[in-house]
């Protein structure tokens, strides 16, 4: 059954006009919690599934959207009438963006805590979660300089640089490759995640490894900023993390070289010993930790267990 505002919620994903992996996972949950709220049919059940299925084909990478999905739709197999189907999935779905905006400004204060005074810090794609960190240790009187990337192909440093400059932090960007040169002037690598496997393996924005290998050699600490919802259940069995691949339009028009392929793999996995923290709304970890906090956090009762969904 299909339903326009999910299927505008979808498309936007899709088109990443709704983009960065907590708002792709809030935004899927606003579209069940949508759906719920207004559903007419006669099987929910099977409907509701359905659209899970549409919103989590959107983009394959980011753990956020399953998780998101996935706790949205907790419980709904062991509902009776149809009306407890729709109750449970509205008090998930809407329990879930709830708990992840909250996640998200616990983890800004940590973070911006972790930030050495007088810091120059260098981010890199557009995370909200890393964005607000560092305006908010800008607030906190922490930050010199910022410098983000361009983050090449989709440039999501041009969305980056101007929330910073707006937000009055002193703001630099660079192209990707310069991330070396200017690495000695960096005090700290502050990013997101798209998801973390059960190793402590970030999987985030192209270029993401590059510039945390870099920053290793030049003994850079890099923190990741990251809601558990971040972390991957499914990697707890052996499953691999899916990159995207995206159009090689958005590299060049191949039509403009003939004869040369193109390839525009969009995320890329940053190996834990290229991590120096990552920063959830629990407190800072270390990447080699990530096993813990998946089987704490998603096993038994699950994703935000330990308050009572109401
Ligand atoms: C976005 C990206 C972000 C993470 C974390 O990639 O890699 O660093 O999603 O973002 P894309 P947030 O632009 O392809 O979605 O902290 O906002 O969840």
């Amino acid at each position: 059954m299909s339903n326009d505002f999910v299927e505008t919620i979808a498309q936007g994903i899709e088109s990443m006009e709704i983009r960065g992996a907590g708002k792709i996972a809030r935004n899927a949950a606003k579209a069940l919690l949508h759906f719920a709220e207004n559903y007419s049919g006669s099987d929910f059940k099977k409907d509701v599934k359905e659209i899970a299925d549409r919103l989590l084909a959107t983009r394959p990478t980011a753990v956020s959207l399953y998780n998101g999905v996935a706790f949205s739709l907790k419980g709904l197999d062991f509902t009776g009438s149809q009306e407890e189907a729709r109750e449970i999935v509205r008090k998930n779905s809407s329990f879930f963006v709830k708990k992840s905006e909250e996640a998200v400004e616990k983890l800004v204060e940590i973070t911006a805590n972790r930030i050495p005074d007088g810091s120059c810090v260098l981010t890199h794609c557009n995370s909200t979660a890393a964005v607000k960190s560092i305006i908010r240790a800008y607030e906190l009187g922490k930050i010199e300089m910022a410098y983000c990337t361009e983050s090449r192909p989709r440039r999501q440093g041009w969305i980056t640089a101007p929330q910073l400059a707006e937000a009055g932090v002193p703001v630099t960007m660079i192209v990707d490759s310069a991330a070396r040169f200017l690495m000695p002037r960096i005090d700290m690598v502050v990013v997101g995640a798209d998801t973390i496997a059960s190793n402590g393996a970030v999987v985030n924005k192209i270029g993401t490894s590059q510039i945390s290998l870099v920053a290793h050699e030049s003994r850079v600490p890099v923190t990741v900023c990251a809601e558990s919802y971040k972390f991957s259940p499914l990697t707890l069995f052996g499953e691999r993390v899916k990159i995207e691949e995206r159009e090689v339009e958005e590299i060049a028009d191949p039509r403009d070289f003939p004869g040369v392929r193109f390839y525009n793999p969009v995320f890329d996995f940053t190996p834990p010993e290229y991590v120096d923290a990552i920063v959830t709304e629990f407190g800072v970890m270390s990447p080699y930790t990530a096993y813990e906090l998946i089987v704490r956090e998603f096993s038994g009762e699950a994703l935000f267990a330990k308050e009572e969904v109401k």
